[in-house]
């Protein structure tokens, strides 16, 4: 085991060591250090053309102004194509070839857990890389051609495509929270990373752990409204902290 660290205890190391099924919740803050903008908290605040998160990226705007969405994505996608997993993404990664089972969960689309070598990711909000036809459901990953027409054409039966990530007031895409949810119940250890926990069902995960008896850690500089429910709160940054478990 490394070095001691004050925010890191024996008690978690002991946890660690003696977890078995571990299932891991991961939010904005997770990718803050790789420099992908946090929502800070949801919806409220003015993000694009004047507006706020929860209108540009809502089931509503798509029905009203498909364009506009595209080009909402297109420049998130502009601001992260350079970015890179950090020592957090690179951690979880590790972590999964350590424990009779290991779920990651992430409300993020960035893509960064997957580039990171973490398999099998549950994506409850989709991917902003991938394109979903709106009518027969086809895909397109938007890094192979480089198809500038927008909104993409799909090839399979001409309808329009539209981002293939969860937009407010969507479900979320079929099963992923199911598998989730029955993976939470069934964990002796969660973590909960770089999240404001205000958006649901996501932010449901941990309290699902809680309830089944799991030891619930959350990694967070700021407390949220979860932190009462976790049996551990580490106030610190993912990518500094979460090294310190490797053993
Ligand atoms: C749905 C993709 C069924 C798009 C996203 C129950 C109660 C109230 C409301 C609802 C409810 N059930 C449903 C709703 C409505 C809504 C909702 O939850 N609204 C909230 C705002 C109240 N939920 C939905 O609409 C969901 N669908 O429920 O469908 C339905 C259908 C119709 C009607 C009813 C129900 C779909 C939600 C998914 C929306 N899509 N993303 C896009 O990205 O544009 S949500 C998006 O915002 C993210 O994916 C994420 O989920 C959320 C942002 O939260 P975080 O990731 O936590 O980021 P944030 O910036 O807030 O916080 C970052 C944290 O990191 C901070 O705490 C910070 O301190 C910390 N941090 C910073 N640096 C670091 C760090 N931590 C560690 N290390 C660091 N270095
Ligand atoms: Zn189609």
């Amino acid at each position: 085991m490394s070095a001691q660290h004050p925010l890191v205890t024996e008690q978690m190391r002991e946890r660690v060591r003696r977890a078995r099924r571990v299932f891991v919740l991961t939010g904005a803050g997770v990718s803050a250090e790789s420099g992908v903008p946090t929502f800070r908290g949801g919806g409220g605040t003015a993000v694009w053309k004047g507006m706020p998160f929860s209108l540009i990226s809502s089931a509503e705007m798509l029905e009203r102004d498909l364009p506009a969405v595209w080009e909402w994505f297109d420049y998130r996608r502009s601001v992260l194509g350079s970015l890179q997993p950090n020592p957090a993404h690179l951690a979880l990664a590790r972590w999964q070839n350590l424990f009779e089972t290991f779920t990651l969960a992430t409300q993020n689309i960035d893509g960064l857990h997957r580039a990171a070598g973490s398999r099998d990711v549950l994506e409850l909000h989709g991917n902003i890389w991938q394109a979903r036809c709106a009518i027969c459901g086809a895909r397109r990953d938007l890094r192979a051609g480089d198809d500038n027409v927008r909104p993409p054409v799909c090839c399979e039966c001409g309808g329009l495509m539209r981002p293939d990530v969860v937009l407010f007031g969507e479900m979320l895409p079929e099963g992923v929270f199911e598998h989730a949810a029955q993976r939470a119940g069934e964990c002796d250890l969660c973590f909960v990373i770089g999240t404001s926990a205000l958006v649901y069902p996501a932010a449901a995960l941990p309290e699902i752990a809680r309830r089944a008896g799991a030891y619930v850690i959350e990694i967070n500089p700021e407390l949220t409204p979860l932190s009462g429910e976790c049996q551990a709160v580490i106030k610190g940054r993912a990518g500094e902290v979460l090294p310190l478990f490797d053993s």
